[in-house]
C-alpha cells in the first residue's frame, strides 16, 4: 500500500493535554455498536433498493461501500468523542451511517429506516433543511460540505469575540479522500481568515478509492506537505493495533516495508480474497523475508492481519481524535486509512462505489449478527452494556434550543439623501454607514468581501467599524481614507480573492443563529460577474437555509470601460432562478434604502407591518448594483405623485410606475393615444425615461415601469398560475402586476442583462413583448457606446415600442 508510514507530527502515544470530556467505553461495547451501525447503514440502503417498489424503473441507489469505510471512524466519533456543542459535516455518501447512528441514539423514528431516498424520507445526502433528524451541515457537492465547518469556525471566532465566548465547539468535517481534488478545499485552507482554528478537525476517509477507480498513486506525501505548509496539524492513522504488534515482532520491519511499498491496487485486491489465494496475491513480488515472516501465520489469520487498517481500529481512531484535541492553536486533519466496503463482501472491489449487496448476502449478514426479520431494525437492548452506553451518549449529546430571530427592529429606511445623481453602489455604502450608527442594528452587522471591499463601497462602513482580526494588529498606514484598524472588535471579515470562500463564509454567517447560538446580519460584496465563480457555494449556502445579503456590484455592460471579462449578463437570470434567494435590482437611492432595510428586517426575523414579501421568503437577498450615477428626480416625482406608503409597498413588491404617461401628458389621454409599457430594471432607467419622452412627442403614451425585484414579480405571477393549475380554475393576474400594469398594452423590457430574463413579462400580462438586453459578450467603451451596440439607447427603445405596438394590432 503506497504512502509513507505514519509520520504525522502528533505520533500515537505522544499525547499532550488530552481534553476528552467523556469517559471511553469498553472497546468491546464500541465494537458491538459499530457492528450494529454497519448493519443498519447497509440495510437502510438495501431496503431502499430491494424492499420498495418504486414502479418507475429508475434505480434507487445508495452507497453501501462508501458508508462502510466510515463506520469505525463515525462510531468512535459519535459514541465516544463528541460533546453536545460539537458540530459535524458528514460526507455525502455516509448519509446512511449518520442516520443509523441518529436512530441508535433515539433521535430518529424507526419508520424512516425504510425510507432512504423516498419522498419525505431520509435524504441521499445529509440535508439541514430536508432530513428529519438534526443535520449540522448539508453535504452533496463534494468539497463544499467539507469546507463549511471551517467557515463555521471562522464565524464562531467572530461571535465569541463580539458576543462573549460560547461553550467550546469542535467543528468537524468528515470527507472522502477524492474531495481533496476539489479546488475549493485548497482555497479554504489557504485563506488567512481560516488560520489558527484549533477547534477544527477534518477527518479524511482515506479509502484510496473514488467513484470510478482505485486511486493509482497515493498522494499522501503531497497532501501532508500542503496541509502542514498551511499550518495544519496532520495525523495519519495507517495501521491497526494488530499490524502494529506484528511490526514490533522480530522481522516485522520487512512486513511493514512491503505493505508500505505495495501498489494500492494490489493491496485493495486482497480484500476480496481468502486462504491460499490471498497469500499468493499478497506475496506476489514480495521479498523473501516477508514470505518467511508470514510463513507461520495460518491462512485464516493472514487476511485479517494484513488488512488491519487504522481507520477500522476504534482505539487508534480515538487516539487520533485525542491528538487533535491536544492542538488548540491550529486546525487538524486526520487521514484514516480505510477500505471501501469494509466488513462487507464488496470490500476493496474497484467497482464497488455503487455496488449493492445481494439479498442473499444481506440475509447472511443479518444471521451473523443474530438478528432475524423480526428484530433486524431493533435498537440495542437498553439493558445491555451497549444499550446503556448508547443511552448515556444520547443524554450527553442532547442540544438546547436556539433562537433564530434578533430582538431588534430594523428601521424601514435610513433616509439616505441623494440630491445629486448617484449610483446604487454608492447608496449601498451610505446605507450601511447609516445602519452602523443605529444602536439596535449595528452590533449584528458583519460584512465580508473577497478583496473587493473598497471597490464595492464598503470602505465607509469599514472605516467606522474596523476589520476583524482575532488579535489586535498594529497599523502601519496613515491613509485617512483607509483607517482599517484590525482587532477583535472589527466588523468586517476580509478574505483573499476567492468567491467560493465568500459564499461559504456568508453561508455560515447566515447560519450562526444555529451553529454559534447568535443570529447575525451578514452582508457580502462581490463583483457581479464573479458571482458565477462562487455560484456552487452560493447555492450551497441557500440550500442549507442560510440568510444573508450579497451585493453583486458593479454589474452589466454599464461597467463600460472594463470590457467583456468584467461585464455580467447572466447573473440577473441566476438571481431570479435561484431558490432561497430574492433577487433585487433597484435603480434609485430611496428604493434601494427601503429594499435593503426590508431585507435585513427579514433576516433579523422582524416583520414590519408594511412588508409585502411572501411568507416563503426566508432566504438570502441578492442586490445587483452599478456604479452609474443616475438622476434621482424621476423617483422624487413618483414619490410626490403616489405617496410614500403606496410607493414603498410597490417597490418592495417588485415594481412601480415611475412615469404615468397620462399624468405627464394629459392630452394623450384625451387623444386616446396608443399605450405601451416601457419596463426597465436597474441602470438603464435613464434611457427608458428618455424613450418615453420621445414616444410622447410622437403621440404615444408610454408608461415607465421600474422593476425593483424581477424575482418577486415572477414569484407573484407563478403563485397565481400554479394556483390555477392545481385547482383547474382560470388564474387571476397577480396583484403586484395588476396594480402596476392596469391597462392592457404591449410591453418593451429593457435590462442591462440577458434579454431573456425579463421576456416572460409578455406572457404574464398576455400581451406582445419586445425584450431588449445584452445577449453577447461585452467590450470596452463608454456607457452610451455599449448601450448603442446592444440596442439599449432611447432610439432603439422607441423602435422596440413601435414594434410591440405593431405586434399588438
Ligand atoms: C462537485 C461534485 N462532483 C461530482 C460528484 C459525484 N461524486 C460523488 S462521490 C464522488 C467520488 C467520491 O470519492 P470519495 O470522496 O473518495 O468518497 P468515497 O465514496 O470513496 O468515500 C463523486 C465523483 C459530486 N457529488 N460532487
Ligand atoms: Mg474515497
Amino acid at each position: 500500500m503506497e504512502g509513507n508510514t505514519a509520520t504525522g507530527d502528533g505520533r500515537r502515544g505522544e499525547r499532550k493535554v488530552v481534553n476528552v470530556t467523556d469517559v471511553r467505553p469498553d472497546l468491546d461495547v464500541l465494537e458491538e455498536i459499530q457492528q450494529r451501525v454497519l448493519w443498519l447503514a447497509t440495510r437502510i440502503v438495501d431496503a431502499a433498493n430491494h424492499d420498495r417498489d418504486t414502479g418507475d424503473g429508475v434505480k434507487v441507489g445508495g452507497h453501501q461501500a462508501s458508508s462502510a469505510s466510515l463506520v469505525t471512524a463515525m462510531t468512535a466519533l459519535y459514541f465516544a468523542h463528541l460533546d453536545q456543542a460539537d458540530r459535524v459535516a458528514v460526507k455525502p455518501h455516509a448519509s446512511p451511517v449518520f442516520h443509523a447512528i441518529q436512530y441508535l441514539l433515539g433521535n430518529l423514528d424507526r419508520s424512516y429506516l425504510t425510507q432512504l431516498r423516498a419522498r419525505g424520507g431520509l435524504q441521499s445526502y445529509p440535508s439541514r433543511t430536508k432530513d428529519p433528524d438534526e443535520v449540522d451541515f448539508s453535504t452533496g457537492s463534494v468539497g463544499l460540505g467539507a469546507a463549511a465547518p471551517l467557515f463555521a469556525a471562522v464565524t464562531r471566532r467572530y461571535v465569541d469575540a463580539h458576543f462573549g465566548p460560547r461553550p467550546r465547539t469542535r467543528f468537524i468535517a468528515i470527507l472522502g479522500d477524492a474531495e481533496l481534488d476539489e479546488g475549493n478545499i485548497w482555497e479554504a485552507v489557504a485563506d488567512p481568515a481560516t488560520t489558527g482554528l484549533g477547534n477544527v478537525m477534518w477527518l479524511v476517509d482515506f479509502n484510496r478509492q473514488s467513484l470510478d477507480r482505485v486511486v493509482p498513486g497515493v498522494r499522501i506525501d503531497q497532501w501532508r506537505g500542503q496541509f502542514q505548509a498551511a499550518g495544519w496539524h496532520v495525523v495519519e492513522v495507517k495501521y491497526g493495533r494488530r499490524l502494529e504488534a506484528a511490526y514490533a515482532r522480530p522481522g516485522g520491519q520487512h512486513l511493514r516495508a512491503w505493505i508500505d511499498a505495495m501498489p494500492n491496487e494490489q493491496y485493495q485486491s486482497l480484500f476480496g480474497l481468502a486462504g491460499d489465494a490471498l497469500r499468493k496475491q499478497f506475496l506476489d513480488d514480495a521479498p523473501a523475508e516477508v514470505e518467511a515472516f508470514v510463513a507461520d501465520i495460518p491462512d485464516g489469520e493472514l487476511g485479517p492481519l494484513v488488512t488491519d487498517l487504522g481507520g477500522h481500529d476504534l482505539d487508534a481512531m480515538l487516539d487520533a481524535y485525542a491528538q487533535c484535541d491536544a492542538e488548540p492553536d491550529r486546525p487538524s486533519i486526520v487521514f484514516a486509512y480505510t477500505i471501501k466496503g469494509w466488513g462487507l463482501p464488496i470490500a476493496g472491489n474497484p467497482r464497488n462505489h455503487s455496488a449493492l449487496l445481494t439479498v442473499e448476502q444481506v440475509d447472511a449478514f443479518r444471521g451473523q449478527l443474530g438478528l432475524d426479520r423480526e428484530t433486524e431494525w431493533d435498537r440495542l437492548d437498553p439493558a445491555s452494556p451497549g444499550g446503556i452506553w448508547v443511552n448515556s451518549r444520547r443524554e450527553a449529546l442532547a442540544r438546547p434550543p436556539r433562537e433564530q430571530a434578533l430582538p431588534i427592529t430594523v428601521p424601514d429606511a435610513t433616509g439616505v439623501r441623494a440630491a445629486k445623481p448617484i449610483s446604487t453602489q454608492e447608496v449601498f455604502g451610505r446605507v450601511l454607514v447609516d445602519l452602523a450608527r443605529d444602536e439596535q442594528v449595528a452590533p449584528y452587522l458583519v460584512t465580508t468581501a473577497p478583496d473587493v471591499a473598497t471597490s464595492t463601497n464598503l470602505a465607509g462602513f469599514i472605516n467606522k467599524t474596523g476589520v476583524f482580526a482575532p488579535t489586535a494588529q498594529r497599523s502601519w498606514s496613515d491613509d485617512r481614507m483607509l483607517r482599517w484598524a484590525q482587532d477583535p472588535s472589527g466588523q468586517h471579515i476580509e478574505l483573499g480573492i476567492s468567491e467560493m470562500n465568500l459564499f461559504l463564509l456568508l453561508g455560515q454567517l447566515g447560519l450562526s443563529w444555529d451553529l454559534s447560538a447568535q443570529p447575525l446580519l451578514p452582508i457580502g460584496t462581490v463583483y457581479d460577474p464573479f458571482v458565477l465563480r462562487g455560484l456552487d457555494a452560493f447555492l450551497y449556502g441557500t440550500y442549507s437555509g442560510a440568510r444573508f445579503v450579497v451585493a453583486g456590484t458593479p454589474s452589466g455592460i454599464t461597467l463600460a470601460p472594463e470590457g467583456g471579462a468584467h461585464q455580467s449578463t447572466i447573473t440577473a437570470s441566476v438571481g431570479l432562478e435561484l431558490p432561497g434567494v430574492t433577487f433585487v435590482e433597484p435603480a434609485y437611492a430611496t428604493a434601494l434604502d427601503w429594499l435593503l432595510c426590508d431585507a435585513l428586517a427579514h433576516i433579523a426575523g422582524g416583520r414590519s407591518e408594511t412588508t409585502t414579501a411572501a411568507p416563503a421568503e426566508h432566504g438570502a437577498y441578492y442586490f445587483r448594483l452599478t456604479t452609474r450615477p443616475v438622476d434621482q428626480a424621476p423617483f422624487a416625482a413618483a414619490r410626490a405623485r403616489v405617496g410614500d406608503a403606496v410607493l414603498r409597498r410597490q417597490v418592495l413588491a417588485g415594481a412601480y410606475r415611475l412615469v404615468d404617461a397620462f399624468d405627464m401628458s394629459p392630452e394623450l389621454r384625451e387623444a386616446h393615444a396608443p399605450v405601451v409599457y416601457l419596463v426597465g430594471s436597474g441602470a438603464v432607467l435613464p434611457e427608458v425615461l428618455a424613450a418615453a419622452g420621445e414616444l410622447a412627442d410622437e403621440g404615444i403614451a408610454a408608461h415607465v415601469v421600474d422593476v425593483t425585484s424581477l424575482d418577486r414579480l415572477y414569484r407573484a405571477w407563478q403563485r397565481t398560475l400554479r394556483q390555477g393549475v392545481r385547482t383547474a380554475t382560470a388564474p387571476s393576474v397577480a396583484g403586484a402586476l395588476r396594480s402596476v400594469f392596469a391597462e392592457r398594452a404591449p410591453v418593451v423590457t429593457v435590462h442591462d442583462a440577458a434579454s431573456h430574463t425579463m421576456a416572460w413579462l409578455g406572457s404574464a400580462l398576455g400581451v406582445p413583448c419586445v425584450p431588449l438586453g445584452v445577449d453577447e459578450f461585452g467590450q470596452s467603451g463608454t456607457v452610451s457606446e455599449l448601450y448603442e451596440l446592444h440596442d439599449l439607447l432611447p432610439g432603439s427603445i422607441v423602435n422596440a415600442a413601435l414594434a410591440a405596438l405593431s405586434l399588438a394590432t
